[in-house]
C-alpha cells in the first residue's frame, strides 16, 4: 500500500471511469483515504460515499476542507453526445463544476488535482494524424470547448496559484464494468456488450470512422503515473495526449467475428456522426511517454478477447 497524507476526493466517481479508478485507489491508498462522491451518494461499501453536486461551490469548498482532501481526482463531466442534446448542463456542470473544483484545490496549500480532458478539444482544423500536443484546438462541440477552457483554466491555477494540476487528453475508453453515457466512442461498448450477448448491432457512425481508444486498464494505469510523477518531471500539465490504438467500426466488427463468426453488424449513422468527424485518427503520445512513463499495454485484439470474455457472464445476467 502506498504511503500518503490526506484524502483523495473523487468526482463522478459512479461514472465510467470513477467506479474503476475508486476501486483502484482505494486497493492502492486505502478505503479511509478514498471518498467517492457522485450528484447521487454513491452505493458502495469499499470507502466513504458522500452526495455532491460540483456545480455547487460552496459543498464542494465545505467536503474539501472538512474532510482534510489533499488530492482531488476531478470526473464529473457531460460527455459529447448528451452535451449536444443539453448545452447549457454541459457548460454548467464542465466549466462552472471544474471553476468550482480549481478554486476550492486553490485554497488548500500542497493540494494536487487531476481531470481528464479529451480527444474532443480537437476540431475540423485539426490535422488528422499523430496529433501533437500544440495544433490547431479549434472544436465545434460544447463538450470539446468546456474541455478545451477546463485545460486552459488548469493552467492559470498552475501558474496564478501554483496548483498542481494534471490531465490527459483521453480517448476513447473501452471497458465492460459500467457503462458509459452520453459519449461519441460508446458504440464501441455497445458493440461489444451486443456480441458478447449473442445478438447483432446497428452502430451509430460509418463503418470507417476511424478514432484512437484504450482499454480501461492502461487508462486507470495512465492516470495512476500521471497522479504519481514527480512534479518536477512534468514540462506539460493539462494536455497530455493519450492513445493506445486506432480503430473503426469495421475493425471492431472484424475483430469480433475472429472469435464469433455469425456477429454482424449494420451501419445507421445519427447525429454523432458529425462529432466524430472532428476528431483526429492519432495522437501522439510521446510527452506523455517522456514525462511521466506512459505506456499502453492492450492490442485492439486482446482488448476485445478480455471484453468479450468478461462480458458474458454479466450480459447473461442482463
Ligand atoms: C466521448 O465520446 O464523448 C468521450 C470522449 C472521447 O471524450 N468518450
Amino acid at each position: 500500500m502506498q504511503q500518503m497524507d490526506g484524502r483523495f476526493l473523487i468526482t463522478g466517481s459512479s461514472g465510467q471511469i470513477g467506479t474503476e479508478l475508486t476501486v483502484a485507489l482505494v486497493g492502492r491508498y486505502g478505503a479511509d483515504r478514498v471518498i467517492a462522491t457522485d450528484i447521487v451518494k454513491p452505493n458502495r461499501k469499499d470507502c466513504m460515499t458522500a452526495a455532491l453536486d460540483v456545480t455547487d461551490a460552496d459543498s464542494v469548498k465545505k467536503l474539501v476542507k472538512e474532510e482534510g482532501v489533499t488530492t482531488i481526482v476531478h470526473l464529473a463531466a457531460i460527455l459529447s453526445a448528451k452535451g449536444e442534446k443539453t448545452p447549457d448542463l454541459a457548460f454548467d456542470v464542465n466549466v462552472n463544476g471544474m471553476r468550482n473544483v480549481l478554486n476550492a484545490a486553490s485554497a488548500v496549500s500542497g493540494m494536487k488535482l487531476f481531470f481528464p480532458s479529451t480527444i474532443g478539444i480537437f476540431g475540423p482544423d485539426t490535422p488528422k494524424d499523430n496529433v501533437p500536443i500544440e495544433t490547431i484546438t479549434r472544436p465545434t462541440t460544447m463538450y470539446g470547448m468546456t474541455k478545451l477552457f477546463c485545460e486552459q483554466l488548469g493552467e492559470y491555477h498552475f501558474r496564478k496559484y501554483g496548483l498542481d494540476v494534471r490531465g490527459l487528453r483521453l480517448p476513447g475508453i473501452v471497458s465492460y464494468r459500467t457503462p458509459p453515457g452520453g459519449g461519441t466512442t460508446d458504440y464501441s461498448i455497445e458493440m461489444l456488450r451486443a456480441a458478447a450477448g449473442g445478438g447483432n448491432y446497428t452502430c451509430f457512425l460509418k463503418r470507417e470512422t476511424m478514432l484512437p481508444m484504450m482499454y480501461m486498464p492502461d487508462a486507470l494505469d495512465a492516470i495512476v503515473k500521471l497522479l504519481e510523477a514527480p512534479s518536477s518531471a512534468l514540462v506539460h500539465r493539462t494536455n497530455f495526449n493519450v492513445m493506445a490504438f486506432s480503430f473503426c467500426p469495421s475493425d471492431l466488427e472484424n475483430e469480433i467475428r475472429k472469435i464469433n463468426p455469425c456477429f454482424s453488424v449494420r451501419y445507421a449513422p445519427d447525429e454523432r456522426q458529425a462529432i466524430a468527424d472532428t476528431w483526429p485518427r492519432s495522437l501522439d503520445s510521446s510527452a506523455a511517454a517522456r514525462e511521466w512513463g506512459f505506456s499502453a499495454k492492450y492490442t485492439l485484439s486482446g482488448m476485445v478477447r478480455d471484453m468479450l470474455m468478461n462480458l458474458a457472464p454479466l450480459t447473461r445476467k442482463e
